[in-house]
């Protein structure tokens, strides 16, 4: 922003006091022997109070304008840092970046300090957190509530090629950001029993006395819109024991026991799941979900208790949005604390409470929507589950009445699963209490439709819509790539900050000038050399940055295909061996994330990813045309020094699988090309940028499904018909990349032949011919350029400020 000298003086100045003062009386300490961390919460706390000075004046705006609250509940909110973000949005980050320099203080090595916040697992709570900045950019009346993990997301360590999983801590040095609420307090209770007794009327109630109750302490961080437009809150939930220490029983002697309770209590808010576990830890899964869930709805109750009369109207005063399944004991939660907290006649209440919630669902595949066993749930919520069956009573009653007794429709639609052990299906629940239920893109809400909702459809068909998912500019491209945000201001003017979903479009007509092009192309140049620094760090791998950067970051799945892109990395290193002499395009194989610590395949192919790097970076016939890197520990941070610095974006699921994907828009956006299938968000971004600029090939999820319908995954016809497929299976199989081990991938080759679910091997040629495609525009560098410009330029629908109007306009009914 251009301003007056004067008055940015002025403000390097107060903000450089501002620093000293709070390293002076908040932490304790004197410039001169002030070591970096004490520097980053000097200034983080000085940034916080800027957030503050808003956040009250949003807040009583609010209440003023009476306007109706967005909640959003999520089990994960996977942040990253959060100082260069508040920075940018305050527009501090020029100022702070001067005042500290005169300090003698780097910022840009402060920076690094901070812990990432990864109380989250991938896509799903990045988007919780791409939604909270852009709601309040967008001046929604949000909060988002979840829950304070003391560990995030494990830390991942390669050793020799596997995953290991290391406890992360990432409150070690205390968060400057956060508010400790101590009077902010609700208690939730578990198991137990439930009575019927007659009120004074002579009505039936049912009283739920509980065996074990606990205490949820919020605490609150500011969350800054663009420009300080208006902060929201973020409130987190820890686990507290109801008494800190059993003193009668440490006096008796019995110091353990005295401490048990508490270490059982406060267990609820120690550690995030890992997305794609398994049984274990199931009951500890349950009591999360439904401690977060009680907590929010006895804290916004309260709120709307405060302005409103009674709680009739809930659904004018608040929008609740439940992030997938996990928070969906809402349902019956909500309807517990209406009728028997609040007294509130059934029929009413369940009014109430389909028009305040609503449910995104984030994905299809079986083995992840969530089901709880009845047994489970009747000892650990049993007031819950007299309520789920009561709601599946009038439900099922209600079809009758319309007429509809066919069996397999009643049994599609039940909240009970009879057939495995009987079960709460929560993807049902979560449908049946909810006025919205909707799809994260146009494939996969289509899908919703015809797949695993289909009966509930038929029954509400105007219940399921689409939001197709968006990401928040001013992180990744703002923050992650200030280089290019330069060259946009400097080709659009500032507006393109303030409106890129309209203004990055005024970028195509640059995308046939050379010589912008050509800067293009040396920003690109300037973030790989700073990625091929890290890689060296913390690798020893040296990579040219001239070298084409083909990049695939994300949790390791098997639907995600990184083994589909580890049979083509050896495809190409084979290649490359059989006629050195060709004219090779140089290429970097990028690898980064983390596979859920009792995942084995996923952790297979981790290392399988380890082992080809090894061979193919010591092999001097390569001559370097090939490196392979698999980079550890990803996360927000990391994935903000990857994205700018990527040519080719991998996203290359077996169509029908991947929701919506998110990653793919952060590289689009930053003018990377993507290879990928015709699946998720891929295909939003294809109708927008072009099929011409994008490298799209694979089976479609017609064709997915057809395969599906017809039980034929046997890939011997796939293998037989692809010499190169088979060389590269035969070499993986036979231990060329693990001479070690020879036999370590036979069971994983063997049974991709026997079964190949996600349809890697029926992919691959289309994937080859794909990459082929690839070489051949990076031959052309004007029209890889010219291709990558007009990725960035048409990727303004992508923001997630579009995606969250979208929800306010339609779902929450909650913009001025
Ligand atoms: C969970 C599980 C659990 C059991 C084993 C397999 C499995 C696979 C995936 C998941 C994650 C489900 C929820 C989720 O994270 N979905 C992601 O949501 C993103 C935001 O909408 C979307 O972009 C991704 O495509 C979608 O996978």
């Amino acid at each position: 922003m251009s301003q007056e000298p004067l008055v940015r003086d002025a403000e390097v100045a107060e903000f450089r006091a501002a620093v000293l003062a709070k390293l002076t009386y908040a932490v304790g300490k004197d410039p001169d022997h002030a070591f970096d961390h004490d520097w980053f919460e000097a200034i983080a706390l000085a940034a916080r109070d800027h957030m503050v000075e808003h956040w009250m004046d949003h807040t009583r705006q609010i209440y003023r304008k009476a306007q109706k609250r967005v909640y959003y509940l999520s089990l994960e909110f996977l942040i990253g840092r959060l100082l260069y973000d508040s920075l940018s949005n305050l527009g501090l980050l020029d100022i702070a970046r001067e005042a500290l320099t005169d300090l003698g203080v780097d910022l840009e090595r402060i920076r690094l300090l901070e812990p990432d916040a990864a109380l989250g697992n991938g896509g799903l709570g990045r988007l919780a957190a791409c939604f909270m900045e852009s709601m309040s950019t967008l001046g929604v009346a949000a909060h988002g509530y979840g829950i304070r993990y003391e560990h995030g997301l494990f830390r991942q360590a390669i050793v020799d090629g596997w995953q290991q999983e290391q406890t992360e801590n990432w409150l070690d040095f205390g968060n400057p950001w956060e508010f400790e609420r101590p009077e902010v307090i609700y208690p939730i209770s578990f198991g137990g029993h439930v009575e019927t007794v007659q009120d004074a009327g002579g009505q039936q109630k049912q009283v739920w006395w509980p065996a074990e109750t606990v205490r949820a302490v919020a605490y609150d961080t500011p969350v800054v819109g663009w420009r300080g437009s208006s902060v929201n809150t973020l409130r987190l939930w820890r686990a507290r024991a109801l008494e800190e220490l059993h003193l009668e029983r440490f006096n008796a002697g019995d110091h353990l026991g005295a401490v048990a309770e508490v270490a059982r209590a406060e267990s609820i808010s120690r550690v995030l799941y890992p997305a794609d576990s398994t049984e274990a830890g199931q009951e500890l899964r349950l009591r999360q979900e439904y401690f977060f869930v009680s907590a929010s709805l006895q804290d916004l109750l309260r709120r709307h208790q405060n302005i409103h009369p009674s709680l009739l109207n809930l659904a004018d005063g608040a929008a609740i949005q439940l992030n997938d399944t996990h928070p969906s004991i809402a349902v019956a939660e909500l309807m517990r604390l209406l009728v028997d907290t609040h007294a509130i006649p059934w029929d009413t209440a369940w009014d109430i409470t389909v028009n305040t919630l609503a449910y995104t669902n984030h994905t299809l595949l079986p083995e992840a929507l969530e089901t709880w066993p009845v047994g489970l749930m009747e000892r650990m919520l049993p007031r819950h589950m007299q309520i789920i069956y009561l709601i599946n009573a009038y439900h099922i009653d209600s079809l009758r009445a319309k007429g509809i007794h066919d069996f397999d429709v009643l049994r599609a639609v039940s909240l009970i699963e009879e057939d495995n052990g009987r079960r709460v299906r929560m993807g049902n629940l979560a449908f049946l209490g909810s006025h919205s239920v909707n799809g994260v893109s146009g494939l996969h809400t289509k899908l919703m439709r015809s797949t695993v909702f289909s009966e509930m459809h038929k029954l509400y068909p105007d219940r399921i819509n689409n939001k197709t998912n968006g990401i928040t500019f001013r992180r990744w491209l703002f923050q992650s790539n200030g280089e290019l945000t330069s060259m946009l201001v400097d080709a659009l003017g500032e507006d393109v900050l303030d409106h890129p979903e309209q203004r990055l479009v005024d970028l195509e007509p640059f995308a046939d000038k050379p010589d912008f092009r050509k800067r293009f192309a040396a920003q690109r140049l300037s973030s790989k050399k700073a990625l091929a620094r890290i890689i060296q760090e913390r690798l020893g791998v040296v990579v040219n940055p001239e070298a084409m950067f083909d990049v695939q970051v994300k949790r390791i799945h098997e639907y995600k295909r990184q083994l589909l892109n580890l049979l083509h990395t050896v495809a190409l290193y084979q290649a490359i061996r059989a006629e050195p002499g060709t004219n090779w395009v140089p290429r970097v194989k990028i690898f980064a994330g983390k596979a859920a610590a009792s995942y084995h395949q996923a952790k297979l192919i981790i290392k399988l990813a380890n082992d080809i790097a090894r061979t193919v970076n010591n092999d001097p016939t390569v001559r370097g045309l090939l490196k392979v890197v698999f980079l550890p520990n990803y996360n927000v941070s990391l994935a903000e020094s990857i994205i700018p610095a990527a040519d080719l974006s991998e996203q290359i699921s077996t169509a029908g699988y991947e929701a919506s994907g998110t990653s793919n828009m952060k590289f689009g956006l930053n003018g990377a090309l993507t290879i990928g299938t015709m699946d998720g968000a891929n295909v939003e971004m294809c109708e927008r940028v072009g099929a011409e600029h994008m490298f799209i090939f694979g089976l479609t999820s017609q064709q997915v499904e057809a395969r599906k319908r017809s039980g034929e995954f046997n890939a011997g016809g796939d293998i037989a018909a692809s010499h190169r497929l088979n060389d590269v299976l035969q070499a993986i199989r036979g231990g060329v990349f693990s001479p070690d081990d020879a036999s370590r991938y036979a069971g994983l080759i063997d049974g991709l032949i026997a079964y190949d679910r996600f349809l890697v091997c029926a992919d691959f040629d289309a994937y080859w011919d794909a990459q082929k495609r690839v070489e051949d525009l990076w031959h052309d560098p004007a029209q890889w350029w010219r291709s990558a410009v007009l990725n960035t330029a048409r990727m303004g629908w992508f923001s997630s400020d579009r995606t969250i109007r979208e929800y306010a306009e339609d779902i929450w009914k909650a913009l001025d």
